[in-house]
């Protein structure tokens, strides 16, 4: 509890052009907890650079990103949107938690293994240590939520470990924080190899949907979509790629399973595939307009970043100076 309200926080790194992915699973759910809420909703910069960016590009979708928080719905007075590397306490906390976190615990990490094998020139400590600067994120805002697509539960139960393990030392430094995984759109799949998640980071084309994406280009990559090579519009064991279709169908939709596969029943893949390119592109139709009058206004992200940054760091500050305290450090 910060201010007497339970604390959000969740981050999206900037590490390339934002996909349904980022969107069904993380920030389309980030604006539900605005009232009630003290959220924190943090660009994360500095995870983005576990993989070599080019600086031009990390800078752009900074900007991006942070515009597209506001376009999906985030209102910059009622949470706090900021940049991670503006509030240095992320990195402070991160290295101590570094001495709180085993060498066995991180190995184990399969985002890490996943990284690693795309990145075999560049396995850096930085990627082996990020599930420490994301513990870090989290526990300096006291968080007790974290609203994250399934892929993090991993790295959300490490979190968890750092903070009872700290806790069990120290006494109760940290608020031990739950993850928020909705039951729609956790795990979003790349069209072009559905067993494996949508990742922004794709250089494939035909894998992502960009939230930013042209009407004509997303109806263009769902024909692509790979599927099996029946006809039938039905949610089953083994059909990959169009259980993938059917769970963006519904998110975008709102509509059941059943009802899907009754409204599809006869019709084929082609005509369901068309009829998912358009309920995308008209879900996101709102979120393009709002983002391309917010990216133009380079001053108004700019002070938002500040305010977002300086009253995050209010709060940072807080469990730093306790952190620094409790292990023995001089302040
Ligand atoms: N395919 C997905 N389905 C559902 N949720 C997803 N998320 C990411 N991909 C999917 C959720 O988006 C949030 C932000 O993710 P991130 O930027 O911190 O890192 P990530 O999970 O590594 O996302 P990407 O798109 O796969 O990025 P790259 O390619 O850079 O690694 C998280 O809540 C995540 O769960």
């Amino acid at each position: 509890m910060l201010d007497n309200k339970k604390v959000v926080f969740s981050g999206v790194q900037p590490s390339g052009n934002l996909t349904i992915g980022n969107y069904l699973g993380a920030i389309r759910n980030f604006s539900a907890f605005s009232e009630e809420h003290l959220c924190f909703y943090c660009v994360v910069d500095m995870h983005s650079i576990t993989v070599r960016q080019t600086p031009a590009e990390l800078r752009r979708r900074t900007y991006e990103t942070l515009a597209l928080y506001i376009a999906c719905g985030l209102d910059p007075m009622k949470n706090n949107l900021y940049v991670q590397s503006h509030v240095p306490a992320h990195a402070e906390l991160s290295w101590i938690l570094n001495c709180y976190t085993m060498f066995g615990e991180l190995a184990r990490m399969t985002q890490f293994k996943d990284k690693s094998a795309k990145n075999e020139t560049n396995i850096n400590a930085g990627l082996f240590t990020y599930p420490v600067l994301m513990a870090a994120d989290i526990l300096l805002y006291q968080t007790e939520l974290v609203p994250v697509g399934a892929d993090q539960k991993q790295h959300l139960e490490m979190t968890r470990d750092i903070a009872h393990r700290f806790n069990n030392i120290y006494g109760d430094v940290f608020v031990v924080p739950e993850p928020y995984i909705p039951a729609e759109g956790t795990r979003i799949m790349s069209l072009a190899e559905p067993t494996t998640k949508m990742s922004k980071s794709d250089e494939n084309e035909n894998a992502t949907v960009r939230i930013l994406d042209p009407k004509d280009v997303i109806i263009r990559k769902f024909k692509r979509a790979v599927t099996d090579s029946g006809s039938e519009v039905r949610f089953a064991e083994g059909k990959d790629g169009i259980n993938n279709l059917i769970t963006i169908y519904s998110c975008f939709t709102g509509k059941t399973v059943s009802e899907i596969e009754r409204e599809f029943e006869g019709r084929g893949y082609g005509d369901f595939k068309i009829a998912v390119g358009e309920a995308c592109a008209d879900a996101l139709k709102p979120v393009q307009e709002k983002f391309s009058e917010l990216i133009r206004d380079k001053a108004y992200l700019e002070s938002t970043m500040k305010s977002g940054a300086d009253s995050a760091s209010y709060y940072a500050r807080k469990t730093l100076s306790k952190v620094k305290r409790k292990v023995g450090f001089v302040i």
